[in-house]
């Protein structure tokens, strides 16, 4: 046993899985308790373990319960995140020991989901959207963990690319000067999470779930270490008119700068101003680009289970 396996708990079917080379697919756990209401996170969180399920993979939903880094929540853990709401200790790479060492329970961010991620053995990973470089982050310094996640742990994330809450082009120099690839999944642009494009192109385009796992057993292979983005367009029946989104994005920041939130803070906030400024429609496109991106990182992990792909 390792140091951090003495930390760590996967639910049996997870750890079957793993020890069987099945395909696996991580789930994060602040999307539940900081990224959307309840008792929507708590559905949204069942649809889309069915969805990975449907699709040939083992989802393994990540948090820490009580102290323990747990990858594979039963139902009623998820229900009790999803309860708490934001009452919920929100868990990025520097609370991690603090949390684990007083036996508290917490939802992980990506940056947290990655590394328990990695820890257990799993190599894809499903989510909404990553964090990224804020807006005004020239004065604030204001830099998700995330991005540092990325450039260190080896998980492939795939996201709708990320909210408009940040500044996405300085977000992509970060993940560039960090080494991180960021690839468009059957498209050139990056796109801005309810929309399909942000006006940022991607750094390479690849047309298949078998070609991206390809492209990260060769990264993997070369020992260069580190996640990838998949960015994965929300469907185009579901995408937001733009500038009904860019609207509630400007009263959002406007509203935390009225309030002076700073700090882990900022994301929940800005996620809860846009959910209620949007009302019903951010909420039903956020959900469809969550299961679409949990289709696409299944059809991935089944890829890189594939007998001869991962040595
Ligand atoms: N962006 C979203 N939905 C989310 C998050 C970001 O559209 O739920 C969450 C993710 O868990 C992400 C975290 O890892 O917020 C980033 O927080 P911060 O910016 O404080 O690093
Ligand atoms: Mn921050």
């Amino acid at each position: 046993m390792t140091p951090e396996s003495a930390h760590l708990d996967l639910a049996p079917d997870v750890q079957l899985a793993l020890r069987q080379g099945q395909p696996v697919v991580a789930l994060e756990s602040t999307i539940i308790s900081h990224g959307m209401p309840y008792p929507d996170n708590v559905a949204t969180a069942r649809r889309v373990e069915a969805e990975v399920r449907r699709h040939g993979a083992v989802p393994a939903t990540i948090a820490v319960v009580e102290g323990r880094l747990t990858a594979g929540l039963s139902e009623a853990q998820i229900e009790a995140l999803g309860r708490a709401g934001p009452a919920v200790a929100k868990v990025s790479r520097r609370d991690l020991p603090y949390i684990v060492a007083t036996g508290r329970t917490g939802a992980t961010t990506v940056a947290a989901t990655m590394i328990i991620a990695a820890m257990a053995g799993i190599r894809v990973f499903a989510t909404g959207g990553i964090g990224g470089v804020h807006r005004g982050a020239t004065q604030t310094f204001d830099i998700s963990a995330d991005l540092q996640e990325l450039a260190r742990t080896s998980v492939a994330v795939v996201c709708a690319g990320a909210k408009s809450i940040l500044d996405l082009g300085l977000t992509l120099e970060y993940l560039e000067t960090q080494g991180v690839p960021v690839l468009g999944y059957q498209t050139d642009q990056l796109p801005a999470f309810f929309t399909r494009d942000s006006g940022f192109g991607v750094d390479h385009r690849l047309e298949s779930a078998a070609d991206i796992a390809a492209m990260l057993k060769v990264k993997w292979d070369l020992g260069l270490d580190g996640g990838v983005v998949v960015a994965n367009p929300i469907p185009e029946a579901h995408a937001m008119n733009r500038s009904d989104i860019d609207r509630a994005i400007e009263q959002a920041l406007a509203d935390a700068r009225a309030r002076g939130v700073t700090g882990k803070e900022t994301t929940p906030f800005l996620l809860e101003r846009v959910n209620a400024i949007t009302g019903g429609s951010s909420l039903a496109a956020n959900i469809e680009l969550v299961l679409n991106n949990a289709r696409l990182a299944s059809a991935i992990a089944v890829a890189l289970a594939a007998p001869g792909s991962m040595g």
